[in-house]
């Protein structure tokens, strides 16, 4: 991955895009942890914020850096979401999520917000998006929907654990199956044909969602708006 300081500067400059009362996503991974821990910088200054965290980790995160907590139920909507990828499409902002296996509960709180602001470092970047796509799959259809990605000329991979024999289980208790297509030239066509699936939860590609992309550099950052 990216270096820590490109990956800081993206994630404390989205912090200072959240303005008072705002309900904030709170999105997965170490560029957003970032943000997060920037945020309780601020709450402590005197921001007034509440979080919808995205997964078990950025609920952790969030209460020790200090930031208050609430959820999609109690809130009409969140005013920004700031979260990670694995790889974003430089033209179209097409996103690759799902490395911290969050992905189905980030796709929830970025889609609902009203901006979508997303944190990564240069090597994250990509002309066309050829990462393997994460598919959280619940755990009975494991085979069928390998099968049907391998109809779709892809490769499914079950996720294993690392500290932990066997695969690794979702905040949700489902499987994941890493999805190796290539390149992809058409993510929304693939995202459907994926959500369209039997068995699959959520898959990782978030295509025309994110409003923006904060590229961090060690200098500073590059705003990229879609
Ligand atoms: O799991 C996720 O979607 C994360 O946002 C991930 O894609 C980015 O994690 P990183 O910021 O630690 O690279």
């Amino acid at each position: 991955g990216g270096s820590e300081e490109a990956k800081r500067n993206a994630g404390e400059r989205a912090a200072e895009f959240v303005d008072d009362g705002d309900v904030v996503g709170l999105g997965t991974g170490s560029t957003a942890a970032h943000a997060i821990r920037a945020l309780g910088r601020r709450v402590d200054a005197g921001l007034d914020v509440e979080g919808v965290p995205t997964s078990f980790q950025s609920r952790e995160l969030a209460r020790e850096a200090g930031v208050p907590l609430t959820t999609l139920d109690d809130v009409g909507n969140v005013d920004v979401a700031i979260d990670g990828a694995d790889q974003f499409a430089r033209e179209s902002g097409a996103l690759v999520k799902g490395g911290g296996a969050a992905h189905a509960r980030e796709k929830i709180v970025d889609a609902s917000a009203t901006r979508f602001v997303v944190v990564a470092d240069p090597s994250k970047a990509a002309d066309e998006l050829d990462h393997a796509v994460p598919v959280e799959v619940l755990p009975s259809a494991r085979r069928p929907v390998a099968a049907a990605v391998e109809a779709l000329d892809g490769e499914a991979t079950l996720r294993s654990a690392e500290r932990k024999d066997g695969p690794v289980v979702t905040d949700n208790g489902n499987l994941v199956l890493d999805c190796a297509f290539g390149s992809i030239a058409d993510p929304g066509a693939l995202a459907t044909d994926l959500s369209t699936t039997a068995g699959v939860v959520e898959h990782g590609l978030f295509v025309e969602l994110a409003d923006e992309v904060l590229v961090g550099t060690d200098e500073g950052v590059e705003r990229r708006r879609y």
